[in-house]
C-alpha cells in the first residue's frame, strides 16, 4: 500500500507527530470525494444500461474502479439518506428526519459527531457542495436569511459549505456560503415561510403567467412561490440578486468543488459533493439541452455525468487522480412525475430508471434504495471489475473510520460497520443484511437472496406522486429474490420462519440501545 506521504507532511507537523506518536506506519490519508447525485435510478447511467443517454464520464469512471450492483442508500428519500450517510445512524431513530423543510432547524445536532468531523479530526480540509436538505439553525422557521446563519454544516465537521438550504423546489432559492446567503441583495431582504404567504407577494397558483420555464404538474403542489419561472414549495420574499438560477445550479456547485480541490491540493481534503440533479425541477444548462434524446429528465442525467467528469479531469490536471477515492452514488432510488411537466414519463422511450428492478424513489421495493455506486481508488481497487457485494451507504462512516485508523467517540454513528474490504472489491460478500427504509418509515431487510418488507398501513400509491408504488400493503411481504429478482411472488406464507428471522432482524435494530 502506497503512503501518501506527501500528504502527511503537507497537512501539517500535527497529523505526521500523530501518525508517528500511534506507530501506525500503514495510516493512509487518501483524498475522498464523494458525488451524491439526487434520485438518479439504479439503471439511470450507461454502466447499469440505460438507453437513450450517454454519461461517458461515469462510464470511464467504471472503467478504471468498482461498479456496484448491491449497493443501498438507507432510506428511499433524501433526508433520511443523507442523515444516516453522513452520521453513521439510521435515521428512523430519531423522530425529526423526515423529508425536510426549507426552513428546516439543523436535524444533525452540532454536538453529532459526522463523516465531515473524522476526516477534519484526521487532519483534512472539508467540504460540502450542494444540496444539503439537513437543516440550518437552531430552529424550524426562525431563521434569519439576511444575517449570518448561527448553525450549518460548519458545526458538523465541514471546513467549508457552499450549499442549497434543502431542494431545487424548495424556498429559499438562493445559494449558502459558509453561512451566508450568496449575493446577499440589500435591497431584497430575504424572508420565508412555509406556513403563511406573504401578503402582496404573487403566488404560482393565483399568477401562472409568472410560470414560464416550467410548469407544475396540476394537483401536484409546486405552485407557491415563483422563482426563475419556476413554481416552488414554500413562501418567500425577496431575494432580489440571490436567487438562483436553476439552469446555473450544476455550474455554480461544480465550480465550487474544482476550486476547493485546487487550493487543497497539497493536503487531504474530504469533499461531499451533493448535486442538484437529477431533482426535480429539471431544468439544466442549455448546453445539454436535447444531448439526451429523453428530455429535461435526460439531460438533467447528462449534466449529472458531466460534473462528474469535470471532478475527474481537475484530479487527473492536478497529479491527484491516484491519491483520491472517488465515490459516484445517488441519495435514493428514481422517480418519474414529481410534480413538474417535464414529459419525464413520455420521453422514456423505453429506458428504464430503476434497470430492471420493482420500485422507486418514497417506496420500499428494491428501486427505492438501491442505487448505483462506483469506487475508483487506483492502485487500491481493481480497474473495471464488477461487485455484488451487499452494500450500505451507512458504512461509509466505519470504512473510513478504519482506514484513517481513527477512534470515534463513544456513541458516534452507532450503526455503521467496517466493510471496508467490500467497499474496495475484496470481499465479494459485504454485509449479510441491509435495512432500508420508505418514506413512511416501513423499513426492509434485504439479505443476499431474500427481501423482507414489514407489514405497514399506507397507501399503495402516494396522490402526489402517481405511478410511483410504494410496496406498503398491511399483511408481511417476502420476495425470493434469487428466484424473483422483481419482487413479484410475496412467498410470506411459505416461509414463514424465514419472515420471522428477518422480522426478528429488524426488531433487534429497533431496540438497540
Ligand atoms: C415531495 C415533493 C417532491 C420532492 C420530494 C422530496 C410534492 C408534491 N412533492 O414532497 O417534489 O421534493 O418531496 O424529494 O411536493 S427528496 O429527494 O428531496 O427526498
Ligand atoms: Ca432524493
Amino acid at each position: 500500500m502506497a503512503l501518501h506521504a506527501g500528504k502527511i507532511m503537507a497537512a501539517g507537523g500535527a497529523l505526521a507527530a500523530m501518525a508517528c506518536a500511534r506507530e501506525k506506519p500503514a495510516r493512509i490519508f487518501p483524498n475522498v470525494v464523494i458525488i451524491l447525485a439526487d434520485d438518479l435510478g439504479y439503471g439511470d447511467l450507461g454502466c447499469y444500461g440505460a438507453r437513450n443517454v450517454n454519461t461517458p464520464n461515469v462510464d470511464a469512471l467504471a472503467q478504471q474502479g468498482m461498479r456496484f450492483t448491491h449497493a443501498y442508500a438507507t432510506a428511499s428519500v433524501s433526508t433520511p439518506s443523507r442523515y444516516s450517510l453522513l452520521t453513521g445512524e439510521y435515521a428512523w431513530r430519531r423522530p425529526d428526519t423526515d423529508i425536510a423543510r426549507g426552513d428546516a432547524g439543523m436535524i444533525i445536532r452540532p454536538g453529532q459527531y459526522t463523516l465531515a468531523d473524522l476526516f477534519k479530526n484526521e487532519g483534512y480540509a472539508t467540504a460540502v457542495f450542494g444540496k444539503w436538505h439537513l437543516g440550518l439553525g437552531a430552529d424550524t422557521g426562525k431563521q434569519d436569511w439576511n444575517a449570518p446563519l448561527p448553525s450549518g454544516p460548519g458545526d458538523i465537521g465541514f471546513d467549508e459549505s457552499y450549499i442549497m438550504a434543502a431542494t431545487g423546489d424548495r424556498v429559499p432559492c438562493v445559494f449558502i456560503r459558509n453561512g451566508r446567503v450568496v449575493s446577499w441583495d440589500p435591497e431584497a431582504p430575504i424572508e420565508v415561510s412555509y406556513d403563511e404567504p406573504f401578503p402582496g407577494e404573487p403566488l404560482g397558483m393565483d399568477h401562472p403567467e409568472l410560470i414560464y420555464n416550467l410548469l407544475p404538474t396540476p394537483g401536484l403542489g409546486h405552485n407557491q412561490t415563483v422563482v426563475n419561472g419556476i413554481g416552488r414549495i414554500g413562501y418567500m420574499k425577496g431575494g432580489g440578486r440571490a436567487l438562483w438560477k436553476d439552469e446555473d445550479i450544476a455550474d455554480s456547485i461544480t465550480v465550487h468543488a474544482l476550486n476547493f480541490i485546487r487550493k487543497n491540493k497539497n493536503r487531504p481534503f474530504f469533499i461531499y459533493l451533493a448535486t442538484n440533479d437529477i431533482h426535480v425541477p429539471r431544468f439544466p444548462h442549455q448546453r445539454f439541452r436535447g444531448e439526451s434524446g429523453m428530455g429535461l429528465r435526460g439531460d438533467a442525467i447528462v449534466e449529472f455525468d458531466w460534473t462528474v467528469g469535470a471532478v475527474m479531469d481537475e484530479l487527473e490536471a492536478l497529479g491527484l487522480a491516484g491519491d483520491t477515492i472517488l465515490i459516484v452514488t445517488s441519495d435514493n432510488g428514481p422517480v418519474i412525475e414529481d410534480g413538474y411537466q417535464d414529459m419525464a414519463g413520455e420521453l422514456l422511450g423505453g429506458h428504464d430508471p430503476a434497470g430492471g428492478i420493482r420500485g422507486n424513489k418514497y417506496g420500499a421495493y428494491e428501486a427505492g434504495t438501491r442505487v448505483p455506486l462506483l469506487v475508483r481508488w487506483p492502485g487500491h481497487v481493481a480497474p473495471g471489475g464488477r461487485s455484488d457485494a451487499l452494500l450500505s451507504q451507512i458504512d461509509l462512516f466505519a470504512g473510513f473510520a478504519s482506514m484513517l485508523g481513527a477512534r470515534v467517540p463513544d456513541g458516534a454513528a452507532p450503526d455503521s460497520r467496517n466493510y471496508l474490504d467490500a467497499w474496495l472489491g475484496e470481499n465479494p460478500v459485504g454485509r449479510e443484511y441491509v435495512v432500508e427504509q420508505a418514506h413512511n418509515r416501513t423499513l426492509s431487510v434485504r439479505t443476499a437472496g431474500w427481501k423482507y418488507i414489514e407489514p405497514s398501513r399506507g397507501p399503495e400509491e402516494y396522490d402526489w406522486a402517481p405511478g410511483s408504488e410504494t410496496g406498503y400493503r398491511p399483511h408481511p411481504q417476502l420476495f425470493n429474490l434469487a428466484e424473483d429478482p422483481q419482487e413479484q411472488h410475496n412467498v410470506a406464507s411459505d416461509y414463514p420462519e424465514m419472515v420471522a428471522r428477518l422480522q426478528e432482524v429488524l426488531t433487534k435494530e429497533r431496540t438497540l440501545r
